[in-house]
């Protein structure tokens, strides 16, 4: 059965295209483009396991006794009260699941946590009702040699550059309201909580376009909060920090008044500013 099976399981990946197998081999998983990713997939992957080994067990023990002891006669079976054994096993099982799984949990989210003394790149970024403003902390970087920035409106989507190997630190605030900095594909999402400064770090792994997004319901346009996220190689990721100094994205923005003023002002007289 377990042969049968495998081969079915094998035959429906055959059907499918390589990017859906793939996903199917991660367990619905995105395509991972951060080094915080195999830890989270791990964790992922070993938790269907072990429920899968749970699963097997119940269902097996569920099958075994309906087969041994099915029967005509409708009367009430032998009842089993105050066995201990059994009833140290099934309050220590739930115990010992948690347990592992806790123990794995935590050692997964120490390393996707782990921040170094001394990050390659920091990117300062400010959430906003509705869209994103990312401030390349770049004054030190001879190369380009001043901070420069890049944000999005309501009717344009942000791009966000990082160059691959680098270590991130993201400083993420927000300008109003709480939202959540999310890209899939980092296996990580980290709220942005109005007043606080919070921040992580990561190292972008694979070159790329990556989709980001707010994910924390933050009003009537959050799904408008989308961002790209296009990991690159150091030129490349130089030459656009170049790009956004030459066009005069100099310094620091902290909000939609220093990304789109005329957007700003529309939305302080209340008219509507886009909608998608
Ligand atoms: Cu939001």
């Amino acid at each position: 059965m377990v042969a049968s099976a495998a081969t079915a399981a094998l035959l429906f990946l055959a059907g499918c295209s390589a990017d859906t197998t793939a996903q199917l081999k991660r367990i619905g998983l995105p395509e991972a483009a951060s080094d915080r990713a195999p830890a989270i997939g791990d964790l992922w992957i070993g938790s269907w396991i072990a429920a899968g080994i749970v699963g097997v067990f119940v269902w097996g023990l569920i099958g075994w006794a309906v087969i041994k002891y099915r029967s005509d006669n409708n009367d009430m079976p032998k009842q089993n009260r105050y066995n201990l054994p059994m009833e140290i096993f099934y309050t220590t099982a739930p115990f010992v699941i948690i347990g592992v799984l806790f123990y794995y949990t935590i050692l997964a989210q120490n390393t996707v946590t782990a921040r170094s003394a001394e990050p390659e790149v920091t990117v300062n970024v400010t959430a906003q009702k509705w869209s994103w403003v990312f401030n390349y902390k770049s004054a030190d970087n001879p190369d380009v040699g001043e901070d420069v920035w890049e944000g999005g409106t309501i009717q344009q989507t942000p791009d966000l550059y990082l160059p691959v190997g680098k270590s991130v630190r993201f400083n993420l605030r927000a300008a109003d309201v709480n939202h959540s900095f999310w890209v899939p594909s980092f296996y990580y999402k980290l709220d942005v909580v109005a007043g606080r400064n919070n921040n992580f770090e990561m190292t972008p792994t694979k070159e790329g376009v990556f989709r980001g997004k707010c994910a924390e319901l933050c009003g009537t346009y959050h799904s408008a909060m989308l961002f790209n996220v296009h990991i690159v190689s150091e030129e490349e990721y130089e030459a656009h920090l170049r790009g956004l100094a030459e066009a005069g994205n100099i310094g620091e923005a902290r909000g939609p008044k220093d990304v789109d003023p005329q957007g700003e002002a529309k939305q302080d007289q209340g008219e509507e500013v886009g909608q998608r």
